[in-house]
């Protein structure tokens, strides 16, 4: 008899058209492979050497403002640069290469040294909303700049350089390759279905229940059905809105709410301040309306078991197809507990 919470299954990921093997029965495996160091939690609340605290001199010697809410520079080793000449090249049409110029930025969420997200007043929270609509309003407004991706890598463990609460913004002329696949998707369900593939999801999930984290009156946030990482979850908008700058004040409100209350649930999970990468996915900025996109959030955070055991993206994943022990209801439901 087919039990879908023991039995080896696939699921779909129709935003990224990709399945994923899910394996429930090895949950019990043993560990005795790499353990890391659990991430630390005690910081003071001025560093002088923090290159983001206010009126510190960072890397390149410029010294930042004694700012007071959130503040935000061009990022000094920029992985993109305005200035790029344009140039293209092919070799056969094999070996193919070409430009890419952006703008890249850093967001620094509060002048706070040790605060996070999780433990930030909504009310300040709300101010990186802004400052979030603000940046994809002025950086989008730019004609070479047609997609606008904010994120945050949170924690050593996720190659953070500096506990500070910052972010980051790349934008730049071309789609990066995950937007680009969810947009042929969201494309192709609106084409053929002609309503929202995620107002879809947002329906089902909201009926189904068992995969809920969390939930307000404008957004939820799930483990989605498709889950790659242990604890991966998804902030949807239950009105379809296409990015940012559509958000209501009500909804901004939401969102610094919701933003909280997911990485609280994270950082109680395994006692430990929660490393993720996290950041939205919204309608490109190429000036074309994009009804097909519908704002959501993912979290992608590598912990699997407690505080040192990760997860690892290896053997059969990289050369074959991702994994996952844990279905995505049972890593709702500890999500949910906590
Ligand atoms: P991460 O913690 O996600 O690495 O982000 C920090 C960014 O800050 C990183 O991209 C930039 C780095 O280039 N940075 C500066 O722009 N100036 C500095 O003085 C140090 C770090
Ligand atoms: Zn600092």
């Amino acid at each position: 008899m087919l039990d879908w919470n023991r039995d080896p299954h696939r699921r779909w990921n129709p935003l990224s058209r990709e399945w994923v093997l899910v394996s429930p029965h090895r949950t019990q495996r043993p560990w005795q492979g790499q353990v890391e160091e659990a991430p630390s939690s005690s910081q003071p609340d001025y560093n002088p050497a923090c290159y983001l605290c206010p009126g510190n001199a960072r890397a390149g010697g410029v010294r930042n403002p004694n700012y007071a809410s959130t503040f935000v520079f061009d990022n000094d080793f920029a992985a993109l640069k305005p200035d790029t000449p344009a140039g293209d090249f092919s070799h056969g049409g094999l070996l193919l290469a070409e430009t890419e110029p952006g703008i890249s930025r850093v967001v620094c969420f509060s002048p706070k040294h040790n605060l996070t997200i999780a433990n930030m007043e909504p009310d300040d929270i709300r101010l990186v909303v802004d400052c979030w609509v603000d940046q994809f309003l002025d950086l989008g407004a730019r004609d070479f700049i047609n997609y606008v991706q904010i994120f945050e890598n949170r924690g050593a463990m996720m190659g953070a350089s500096n506990p500070h609460p910052h972010g980051q913004i790349w934008s730049c002329k071309t789609l990066p390759n995950q937007v680009a696949s969810e947009q042929l998707s969201q494309q192709a369900w609106m084409a053929e279905r002609g309503g929202c593939l995620l107002c879809e999801y947002v329906r089902i999930e909201r009926s189904e229940g068992v995969r809920l984290v969390e939930e307000n009156d404008s957004f939820l946030t799930v483990v989605p059905f498709w889950a790659v990482w242990p604890f991966e979850t998804m902030i949807l908008a239950k009105r379809h809105l296409t990015a940012l700058d559509e958000l209501t004040t009500a909804e901004r409100a939401a969102l610094a709410d919701i933003l909280k209350r997911t990485t609280a649930r994270y950082d109680r999970l395994f006692q430990v301040p929660f490393p993720y990468t996290g950041g939205p996915h919204q309608r490109p900025t190429d000036g074309a309306p994009h009804r097909e996109w519908h704002m959501h959030w993912h979290f992608y955070p590598p912990l699997l078991r407690s505080a040192t055991v990760r997860k690892f993206m290896t053997g059969y994943e990289l050369l074959g197809t991702p994994q996952r022990d844990l279905t995505a209801e049972t890593a709702a439901e500890r999500l949910r507990a906590v």
